[in-house]
């Protein structure tokens, strides 16, 4: 097992995780290694980069560079294509878009960087990306055909194949900036078929968010927008602390 998925696995035994995300486009370099090195103060476990539209490979690869330096939990890349790929990070997601119309965001993207990914030694963490209404940007970019908010059995379905085809982490997105996150009863009906970690983002904003969805077995919630608009604030504070809580800390 590749060292940031035994970071992940030994940290979820104990409680579910919290990762910052950060745009490389919007905060890159310095600024990225200070919204980090806050975000992990106050207790967030890893750090993800990307955005949905294309961020270059010199951008991605200072911001990784920097941010690496300033904190000691993993930098993950959250890929938007085969130039997010850099040697600057610890791991990259491998991410197949589950319920994409378009093979390329399937499997023809992947196979034009794993090359370079093994070449480069980056970790790769296969992850079976699903978007649920209503997928936002990500959503059109990535040609989703998202599923229903009250479709539980098809999230079910494409999170139990994305195990059964080996896959070691499952992330339902409900797109960055979502006016809601993924409903807390989709993430109660995927846990209970589901045996990998499962990931939760998008339109996640206030501790309130953060408890139901930790309450319905979300293991590992990610947050982007909350820090793009108030910074490491009170709403931020606030997700960390339930995340703590859930842990029983
Ligand atoms: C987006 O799930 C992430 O890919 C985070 O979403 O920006 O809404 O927090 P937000």
């Amino acid at each position: 097992m590749g060292r940031v998925l035994q970071y992940l696995t030994d940290k979820i035994r104990k409680g579910p995780l919290h990762m910052t995300l950060i745009d490389p486009d919007k905060s890159g370099g310095a600024d990225a290694a200070k919204v980090a090195t806050a975000a992990v103060a106050s207790g967030s476990d890893a750090i993800m980069l990307g955005g949905s539209t294309g961020i270059s490979s010199v951008r991605m690869a200072d911001t990784a560079r920097a941010v690496k330096a300033a904190v000691h939990v993993p930098t993950i890349i959250f890929p938007e294509s085969p130039a997010s790929v850099t040697a600057a990070a610890d791991a990259i997601y491998f991410m197949s878009l589950l319920n994409s119309r378009s093979v390329d965001r399937v499997i023809r993207m992947q196979a034009r960087s794993a090359l370079e990914i093994q070449r480069i030694g980056l970790e790769p963490l296969a992850l079976g990306y699903i978007i649920v209404a209503p997928g936002m940007r990500v959503g059109e970019v990535g040609e989703a055909d998202p599923v229903p908010r009250n479709n539980l059995g098809q999230a079910q379905s494409y999170a139990l194949a994305a195990e059964f085809l080996g896959m070691q982490l499952v992330y339902l997105e409900a797109g960055s900036g979502a006016p809601s996150p993924v409903p807390p009863e989709m993430v109660r009906a995927v846990r209970t078929v589901l045996h990998v970690p499962l990931i939760v983002g998008g339109g996640i904003r206030s501790a309130e968010d953060a408890r139901n969805l930790l309450n319905s077995g979300a293991q590992i919630l990610v947050t982007g927008t909350v820090t793009e608009e108030q910074g490491i604030g009170p709403a931020f504070e606030g997700i960390l602390e339930e995340v703590r809580r859930a842990r029983g800390e």
